[in-house]
């Protein structure tokens, strides 16, 4: 094998956000833009050497380039095997599940996840570490201070390798072994729920359901899993092939950007009862019934609330995290448990110590990600499973489910407002004055809402003990509503103000309110305290979840 030292010029942007490093594709197509950060990984990542590399992407566009040339860098770094996804598909909880099946000593995820695909869309790389797991922020600030340095890469000189087939294959030293992106995953699926009872209800059409797969890459793992293992109809999944651009739509699973979906449900008799969504790399979900949306945060605490019912759960739950902005409804699940809720700041990075260090058995996000310790990552499909096997078990449709659930532990309204593309000079502005009003806002009264803590979240690694500092500004008021701010770490233009509310009322007769009116007060709140009307001249947010 003949391998090239290429002399090259840092960028200096190759910063990783909440989920990898995300540009727009054209950014990426910039000279050794994405060679010199695949090196600067396979420099900071020497536990590679020698060892097995987990790679693949959600099939957007620059998906099968990226692979080709992340090969060829991987075998002139001295990686013994590379396992690859066939069309090099995998999604991320796939390559967190194979990570540890096989125990390899990382894994690189190509995805943009939620954000468009095509070539004026987004793409991105995470690196997963041996626990199969988001690389921790030291490593990933390792990745960041080394590209901004980096003088050469090594690239072996080799022929593309075939990704549309199973098979084995060398560059020089190197195995790759294409592999099917499925059968593990489903594996180990099986290994969770009850398969045989969802299969039952499906065959005797007691069961039905859609799942949108938004042409990314879950398509692919639901076709196999929901039609093939479990007998659901055919045409259960939609949007099931993955396309380079996801169709030209956003693979984002919210009510907003899951059009079809929503409206098959809502189409009156004969529609399906139970509905689910996952994005461009597999890893979030939206649960939806007949003309009803259970709320992620909502979610998380009826998983938890309901695990031992399951059959890979069926010991109970050790404990539970959630990131700051998610709903504390998990808690007051948490609290009748008797086990130990964690709150980290946000992004799956943050639940690895506490799942490696089993003080955890499942966590989430409000923004549609949910998973447990059968792998390290968020996961769509695992989610949709949980659900199915919960509606199996309980024999209730999921709206039933959750107004059970609120009448149990009261309903925890909540929702977020993001403010897209905001110039990032206001954004930051806008944080700043925040923080700088934390200590005074305590102890005043707003519409009636009087303010009992409010700060710049700070979270300290219960085991590790690392501190993460401005992780988003919470205001709590007394009667346990929250509001908190951040600026996202996934967006590619400009900044995005994510607004999170959340209002508890345990009566149920103020269980039926529609979310944005139960929270309408303290929506004018947020408003007038951070001051976006005046600050960004913006009257509404983008996107409503
Ligand atoms: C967003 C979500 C966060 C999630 C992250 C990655 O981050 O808010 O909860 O972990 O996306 O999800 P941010 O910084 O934009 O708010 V994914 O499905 O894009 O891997
Ligand atoms: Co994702």
């Amino acid at each position: 094998m003949k391998t090239n030292t290429i002399s090259t010029t840092p960028y200096t942007d190759q910063k990783p956000g909440t989920s990898g490093l995300r540009k727009k594709v054209t950014e990426f197509q910039q000279p050794n833009y994405l060679e010199n950060f695949v090196q600067s990984i396979f420099n900071v990542a020497t536990e590679l050497t020698g060892q097995l590399l987990i790679l693949g992407g959600d099939g957007r566009y620059y998906n099968d380039h990226a692979i080709q040339i992340i090969l060829k860098i991987a075998a002139a770094n001295g990686i013994q095997q590379v396992m690859v996804g066939e069309n090099g598909l995998l999604s991320t909880p796939a390559v967190s599940c194979l990570i540890r099946k096989y125990k390899a000593a990382g894994g690189i995820i190509l995805s943009a996840s939620h954000n468009p695909g095509g070539p004026d869309g987004d793409f991105g790389i995470k690196f997963n570490i041996a626990n199969g797991g988001p690389a921790p922020t030291s490593f990933t600030d390792a990745t960041y201070e080394i590209s901004r340095s980096i003088g050469e890469y090594h690239i072996a000189e080799a022929d593309d390798v075939a990704l549309d087939r199973q098979h084995t294959c060398y560059i020089g030293d190197m195995q790759i072994d294409v592999i099917d992106s499925v059968s593990d995953y489903a594996e180990l699926m099986e290994q969770l729920f009850d398969f045989v009872k969802i299969k039952s209800l499906f065959k005797a059409g007691l069961l039905s359901m859609c799942f949108d797969a938004m042409h990314a890459v879950t398509g692919p793992y639901a076709k196999v899993i929901f039609e093939k293992i479990l007998s659901a109809t055919d045409g259960t999944v939609i949007n099931g092939i993955p396309l380079q651009d996801f169709g030209g739509g956003h693979p984002d699973p919210n009510l907003a950007h899951a059009e079809e979906l929503v409206a098959k449900l809502n189409a009156g008799p004969g529609s399906p009862g139970f509905g689910a969504a996952s994005d461009g790399d597999g890893d979030r979900n939206m649960i939806i019934g007949q003309n009803f949306f259970v709320n992620p945060s909502d979610s998380l605490a009826i998983m938890a609330a309901n695990a031992h019912l399951l059959p890979g759960y069926k010991d109970g739950i050790r404990g539970v995290a959630r990131s700051l902005p998610t709903s504390r409804a998990v808690d007051m699940v948490a609290e009748s448990l008797g086990i130990d809720c964690y709150e980290t700041p946000t992004g799956w990075k943050y639940f690895g110590n506490l799942l490696d260090d089993r003080r955890i058995t499942l966590c989430g996000e409000e923004s549609f990600g949910s998973g447990s310790d059968h792998i390290r990552e968020k996961d769509g499909i695992w989610a949709v499973l949980f659900w199915l096997n919960l509606i199996a078990v309980k024999e209730k449709p999921v709206e039933d489910i959750t107004r059970a659930h609120w009448l149990r532990f009261g309903r925890h309204y909540y929702t977020r407002h993001d403010y897209e593309a905001i110039d990032s000079d206001v954004a930051n502005e806008l944080i700043q004055n925040l923080r700088s009003l934390t200590t005074s806002l305590i102890g005043t009264e707003h519409a009636g809402y009087k303010v009992k803590l409010s700060d710049d979240f700070s979270y300290t690694d219960p085991v590790d003990l690392s501190v993460t500092e401005n992780q988003g500004i919470r205001i709590i008021f007394e009667d346990e509503s929250r509001i908190v701010f951040r600026l996202s770490g996934t967006g590619t233009e400009g900044a995005t103000l994510r607004i999170y509310i959340e209002r508890y009322v345990a009566d149920p007769e103020l269980h039926d309110m529609p979310t944005q009116t139960a929270l309408a007060k303290l929506i004018d709140v947020a408003n007038a305290i951070s001051g976006i009307k005046t600050r960004c001249n913006r009257d509404q947010p983008d996107v409503i979840t």
